[in-house]
């Protein structure tokens, strides 16, 4: 994946309005505020399922390289989390 220059301030702008505290994670409570405004009905569990999909790290937070897998998801992706990430949508936030 190679992002310009311009490509990464833009997403680091995008995960510092998800990271409300500014610690430089995004938990699943600061995603689900986010989310909850695109769609109302989001549950817990799709949360989980997201942040499950692009935590590569397993610490249950996602920094700014697994956001960026989020918002820029690899092609190398198997399917099943393709699917996964489909449920969030970037471009209606
Ligand atoms: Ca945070
Ligand atoms: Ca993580």
């Amino acid at each position: 994946m190679s992002l310009s220059a311009g490509e990464v301030e833009e997403y680091r702008r995008t995960f510092n309005e998800f990271d409300k505290d500014g610690d430089g994670r995004i938990t699943k409570e600061e995603l689900k505020k986010v989310l909850a405004v695109v769609n109302p009905d989001i549950s817990d569990i799709n949360v989980d399922s997201i942040i499950s999909a692009v935590d590569n790290n397993n610490d249950g937070c996602l920094d700014f390289n697994e956001f960026l897998n989020l918002v820029k998801p690899p092609v190398s992706l198997d399917d099943q989390k393709k699917e996964i990430l489909s449920a969030f949508r970037y471009d209606q936030i």
